[in-house]
């Protein structure tokens, strides 16, 4: 497959496992996973067949990691991003002292106020650095970056959540603990 078909193919799969997994008549276990030959047969089904090696390759080549087999190979499931109800049994975990969140202007004046919420998400999505952040903020147009006092809300008690591809999740984000650059 080229980049295009690989991304094609990660868009169509991130829908499916994230957020619309009855569409290819699947349902998510315990942890997000779904059985890989359950989701071939769906998407067989669906009228997108692909073959095993396909959805190897997009596993492995993936930009940002978004999908993990389990240890066996025979489970696969998105890394984070869903919005149907799951567990993905992420321990907490020790964040960096700083983390970072790339927004756009438009969503400022909200987030000064109620800090950083996690909407349609299970989780406010969080970067370990100012460049991956920019990049999340550009999706939306013209980046800005917010940093995130981070060992303060471990303090204070806020859990933070590693997911496997490096994205740090948290419940919420208060205003007092953000800083504009
Ligand atoms: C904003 C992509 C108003 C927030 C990326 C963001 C990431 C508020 C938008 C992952 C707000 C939510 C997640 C508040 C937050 N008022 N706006 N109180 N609190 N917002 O897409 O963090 O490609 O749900 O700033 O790379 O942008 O899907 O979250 O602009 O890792 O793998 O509300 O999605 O990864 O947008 O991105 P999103 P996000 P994937």
């Amino acid at each position: 497959m080229d980049k295009a078909q690989l991304t094609h193919l990660s868009k169509f799969l991130s829908l499916h496992l994230r957020h619309q997994p009855q569409e290819l008549g699947l349902t998510l276990a315990e942890g997000g996973w779904v059985s890989v030959e359950e989701l071939l047969a769906g998407c067989a089904r669906r009228g997108r067949p692909i073959t095993r090696a396909e959805l190897a390759d997009v596993v492995a080549d993936n930009d940002k990691q978004r999908f993990a087999f389990d240890a066996t190979g025979t489970r696969i499931r998105a890394q984070q991003g869903h919005s149907v109800t799951v567990d993905l049994q992420l321990p907490p975990a020790l964040p960096p002292a700083l983390l970072f969140h790339g927004t756009v202007a438009a969503a400022l004046p909200a987030i000064r106020q109620e800090g950083l919420q996690k909407r349609q998400r299970h989780h406010v999505h969080l970067s370990p650095d100012e460049a991956t952040a920019r990049r999340v903020g550009q999706r939306r147009g013209q980046p800005l970056i917010l940093a995130i006092d981070a060992a303060a809300m471990q303090q204070a008690g806020f859990v933070f959540y590693e997911s496997g591809n490096g994205v740090w999740l948290t419940d919420q984000v208060p205003p007092q603990y953000l800083r504009e650059l």
